[in-house]
């Protein structure tokens, strides 16, 4: 969880203030300023009234009182972009601080409520998801948590993304298919499936398979869905040879002429070299450098 002095450091740098700048707007000293941001001082009631107005924020921010049932989002559409970026840190801090607690009701309610006050679903995907389980990979790395927590959270976040789907709107579909896998024996599925819900609400038909399918199946599934892209993802380095057997298998049956493959994930990122060797149709580092090529591609 931010502190308040993390807050108003943020804050001020947004608005492109120096210390000394933010304290003449205040009429207080610098010194104090620094003491807040150190989270030496805490400002007094009026001060920090006067914090709220300058950054026009709520108090409940500045303090980290974030709850998506206090109203805090009603203001959400009259929000500028860093303010809404805000808001999903805001979300993603709490959604991880409640999973910490083994609090998953507290944390999916937080989801859902925040996407009936109407969050934008897409925006969940990288600013809350991605963000949480890239920290939790960073306090894993640091043995802040078991890898029985890392499972914990991950699979409560396959119920909050399962959830996300109510709030799709299937009316904006086009003709085109993609079908997402993690590439076989990589047990970190949740990139395809997250890069997949993407597609789905870019207005792609869409069919996450998971991992660990056999070769055949997946071809079947690419014949018979009528797959104009393949969504592959690897996540340890270990898995590359996989990947590269999988991808000359597809290559070799007739029935996928037209096929479109797209490769990406962690196993991949620097590493060209391998990327030049397989026969694929590109590669990207997220979700939406995956869609812009893939529109690309398919048109
Ligand atoms: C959740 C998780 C798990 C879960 C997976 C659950 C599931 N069903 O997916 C479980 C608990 C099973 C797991 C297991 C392990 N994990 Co793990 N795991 C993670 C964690 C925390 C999050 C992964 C994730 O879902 N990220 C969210 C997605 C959206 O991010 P992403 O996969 O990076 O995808 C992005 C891009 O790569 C790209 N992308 C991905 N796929 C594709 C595809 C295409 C086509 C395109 C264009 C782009 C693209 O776009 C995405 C958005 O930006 C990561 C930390 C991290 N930094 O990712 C560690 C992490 C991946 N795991 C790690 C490790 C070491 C392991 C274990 C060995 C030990 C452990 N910690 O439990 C075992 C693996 C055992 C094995 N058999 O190999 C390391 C890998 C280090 C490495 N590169 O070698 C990481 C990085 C943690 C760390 N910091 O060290 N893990």
């Amino acid at each position: 969880m931010r502190t308040f002095g993390m807050r108003i450091k943020e804050l001020r740098n947004d608005m492109n203030l120096n210390q000394t700048q933010l304290a003449n707007l205040m009429g207080i000293a610098q010194t104090t300023i620094a003491n807040y941001e150190n989270d030496k001082r805490f400002p007094n009631q009026e001060t920090l009234v006067a914090f709220s107005n300058i950054f026009n924020t709520s108090v409940d921010y500045l303090l980290g009182r974030f709850d998506s049932s206090d109203g805090f989002h009603q203001k959400y559409a009259s929000l500028n972009a860093s303010q809404k970026n805000r808001v999903y840190s805001e979300i993603a801090d709490q959604y991880l601080d409640y999973l910490l607690k083994h609090q998953k009701y507290k944390a999916l309610y937080l989801i859902a409520n925040s996407l009936n006050e109407g969050l934008e679903a897409k925006d969940f995907y990288l600013k809350v998801f991605r963000k949480v389980l890239w920290q939790v990979g960073e306090m894993w790395e640091r043995n802040e948590v078991t890898i029985a927590q890392e499972h914990y959270i991950s699979n409560i976040t396959q119920i909050a993304l399962s959830n996300m789907f109510l709030h799709f709107d299937d009316s904006k579909k086009n003709h085109k298919v993609a079908i997402s896998i993690a590439v076989n024996g990589d047990p970190h599925t949740l990139g395809a499936r997250m890069i997949s819900d993407y597609f789905e609400l870019e207005g792609w038909n869409t069919y996450h398979l998971g991992g660990n399918l056999p070769i055949d199946q997946l071809i079947n599934s690419i014949v018979t869905l009528k797959s104009d892209l393949l969504i592959i993802s690897v996540t340890m380095p270990y898995y590359i040879n996989t990947l590269e057997n999988t991808i000359y298998a597809l290559r070799k049956d007739k029935r996928l002429d037209k096929l479109k493959i797209i490769v990406g994930g962690k196993a991949l990122d620097n590493h060209e070299e391998i990327l030049n060797t397989l026969e694929i149709d590109g590669y990207g580092k997220d979700f939406d450098e995956a869609i812009k090529i893939a529109n690309l591609l398919i048109q």
